[in-house]
């Protein structure tokens, strides 16, 4: 979408005049990299399971290998993945003008890094990372007890404890990481520009950031080719994608 109609152009001239922008991400701003959403009908993940089986502490105790092969799968997609343009034009002005865009994701992938945005916020953790399900004996007797060193399985487990890894994803009913959270609200409190990109705004408490930052002053907009649960956060809508929109809106 090169934006022949100049559509874009007031946003445009909103991100060339704002000291700080934050762009809050999902799933949506993966899908052009070949990465599936969690809720689009036809490429959703969660077509056709229930999340709370695979992505949260019960499920993966009651069935760790169902759930350590569901991530095995997706850890494989990702490293397969190479950032799309909405990445990249995000990456470049981030390195352009330093300090002027926060990014904050939902997503657990590490393709904003790879395209520039080395210090982007995860609300959600790393698909990439491992850490012990329980704290492990060892690590309590203060030795450390890097997951590193547990033997191979499926999930992989600590030989002297039993302990499991697990992914360093953030499950369904776990606390965000409280330094990421409050990074993100401070972010949220502090810009005069929000654009919210591929997001269903299905999921809590990184859905509430986009009314956090119209309720301190900030011009909203959503970018995402279907309505979302959030719309109504927002003082403006771009029906759009990811890597159709950002380049245009970001070139230099
Ligand atoms: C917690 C990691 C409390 C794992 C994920 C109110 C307040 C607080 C909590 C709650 C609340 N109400 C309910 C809750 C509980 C729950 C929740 O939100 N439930 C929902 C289902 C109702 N929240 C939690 O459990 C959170 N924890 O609140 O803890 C607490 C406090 C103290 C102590 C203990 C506990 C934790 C939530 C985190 C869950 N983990 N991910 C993993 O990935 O395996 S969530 C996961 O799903 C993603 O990270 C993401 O956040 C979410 C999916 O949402 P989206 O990213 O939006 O993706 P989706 O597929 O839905 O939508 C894609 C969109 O993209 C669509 O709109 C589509 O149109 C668009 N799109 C498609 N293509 C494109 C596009 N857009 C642009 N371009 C394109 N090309």
């Amino acid at each position: 979408m090169d934006d022949p109609a100049g559509t874009l152009q007031p946003l445009r001239q909103r991100v060339c005049a704002a000291r700080h922008i934050v762009v809050l991400t999902g799933a949506g701003m993966s899908a052009e990299s070949g990465i599936p959403t969690f809720r689009d009908a036809l490429t959703g993940m969660w077509a056709n399971v229930d999340p709370m089986q695979l992505a949260s502490e019960a499920g993966f105790r009651a069935n760790p290998a169902r759930v350590w092969a569901w991530y095995a799968e997706r850890r494989h997609g990702v490293r397969a993945a190479q950032p799309n343009a909405g990445h990249r034009a995000l990456g470049d002005f981030a390195r352009r003008l330093p300090g002027r865009l926060t990014v904050v994701t939902q997503n657990v992938d590490d393709l904003h890094q790879r395209a520039g945005n080395t210090d982007a916020i995860r609300l959600h953790g790393d698909i990439l990372q491992d850490r012990w399900l329980d704290s492990c004996p060892r690590t309590m007797r203060g030795s450390t007890c890097d997951t590193a060193f547990a033997e191979p399985g499926d999930p992989p487990i600590c030989a002297e404890c039993g302990n499991r890894v697990r992914p360093g994803v953030v499950w369904f009913g776990e606390a965000l990481p409280l330094d990421a959270l409050t990074a993100a609200e401070q972010a949220a409190d502090a810009c005069d520009l929000m654009l919210v990109v591929g997001t269903s705004g299905a999921v809590w408490p990184a859905a509430g950031l986009a009314a956090r930052a119209r309720h301190a002053g900030a011009h909203v907009a959503i970018v995402n080719p279907e309505p979302s649960d959030i719309d109504a956060d927002a003082h403006q809508l771009v029906r759009g994608t990811a890597a159709g929109v950002l380049p245009p809106l970001f070139a230099a």
